[in-house]
């Protein structure tokens, strides 16, 4: 079976979409990797996508699989010999975790940071969380100062189970500084935790198939969010984020995987950002490194892995780019009610 059969094959058992250079992006992390989330990790394929991959490549005999370990046969070997496959060298920066910053100013807020981020609740299924580690969340606010969005600027968070909010609290930096969830946990854990520490944050509960409350209408220089990943989910959060900006010039950054989000998907996004009078000024590849969440098991992907294993909480697969745009005009984008799922699609796995 040829790359394109094997392609289409996956293709339409996933309905995501895959093409040769996804098969040859999968065999090269299984040649550098056996752990199944780490091929994941690598590969950049869809997790749907790639384990519907892994069962046509076992179909085919050019792999084996057992207890979340995954190897290429000989006859794997050979067609990756011919193929030309090689597994790339990984040359991530060690210092700054590939993130292109250092933590600046947000360095002295680290480990008060750390310590109330302790007492978090655990990420839940029902709304799709899983949460950046703290490293993350220290590198995206400082490189969100670093462009002149934090500073003096008045800041809304949507959803916040990485408590990105907490940490610009600390610092005390923003002129105005919201954040908006759904989870009345994480509502209570943020302002609990402002009112005790005395920062500078409010919180409410809102459900973002809402438009958002005509006071927060337009007035804020920067918003920020790590969206689900449905595509319609996906755009209710950049849409809503839009809509609260002040105008021209007025900055969003928003989190988006490979792990769930085909490049179809991706350039489904871009057109939508781009048509709604928003520019990308910056896209970080691998910005952002998650937490493993508690619900591996009940989680859609898990029947379709081919071998499974829950990673242990030190194995970080799961990745998203950090995405900064710019209006250059008023958004014109969708304001209406939303109504059922937002989290689902056929690449959505870990929901
Ligand atoms: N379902 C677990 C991982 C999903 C990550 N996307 C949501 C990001 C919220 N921080």
């Amino acid at each position: 079976m040829e790359l394109r059969e094997l392609a289409l094959a996956a293709s339409t058992r996933s309905q995501t979409p895959v093409n040769e250079r996804d098969v040859e992006r999968l065999l090269a992390a299984i040649l550098s990797s056996e752990d199944v989330w780490r091929i994941m990790d690598l590969s950049d394929v869809p997790v749907m996508a790639a384990c519907e991959l892994l069962r046509e490549l076992h179909r085919t005999e050019w792999l084996e699989w057992n207890d979340g370990r995954i190897w290429l046969t000989s006859r794997g070997r050979e067609k990756c010999r011919a193929l030309g496959v090689q597994p790339p060298p990984e040359l991530r920066c060690p210092s700054c975790r590939g993130s292109g910053v250092e933590l600046g100013p947000m360095a002295c807020v680290a480990q008060t940071f750390s310590e109330l981020a302790a007492g978090r609740p655990q990420a839940l299924q029902e709304f799709d969380q899983g949460f950046v580690d703290e490293a993350s969340v220290l590198s995206r606010a400082a490189f969100m100062w670093s462009k002149a969005d934090v500073a003096g600027r008045e800041v809304l968070v949507l959803g916040d189970d990485d408590l990105l909010s907490l940490a610009l609290a600390l610092t005390k930096a923003p002129k105005r500084l919201v954040a908006l969830d759904i989870d009345p946990r994480i509502v209570s854990f943020l302002r609990e935790t402002a009112t005790e520490q005395g920062l500078p944050l409010e919180v409410a509960q809102h459900d973002l198939r809402h438009p958002l409350p005509l006071e927060l209408i337009p007035s804020f220089h920067t918003f920020v969010c790590d969206p689900t990943e449905s595509l319609r989910g996906f755009l209710a959060f950049a849409w809503r984020g839009m809509s609260a900006l002040r105008g021209p010039g007025c900055s969003g950054y928003l989190g988006l995987t490979r792990r769930e989000a085909s490049l179809t998907k991706w350039r489904h996004i871009q057109e939508e950002l781009l048509q709604s009078g928003a520019v990308i000024t910056d896209l970080l590849h691998d910005f952002h490194s998650y937490e493993n969440w508690t619900y591996f098991e009940t989680m859609v992907a898990w029947d379709k892995l081919p071998t499974r294993r829950v990673p242990g909480a030190g194995e970080q697969w799961y990745r998203s780019a950090l995405i900064r745009l710019e209006l250059l005009e008023h958004p014109h984008c969708p304001q209406e009610e939303l109504q059922g799922d937002m989290f689902d699609d056929a690449e959505a796995a870990t929901t």
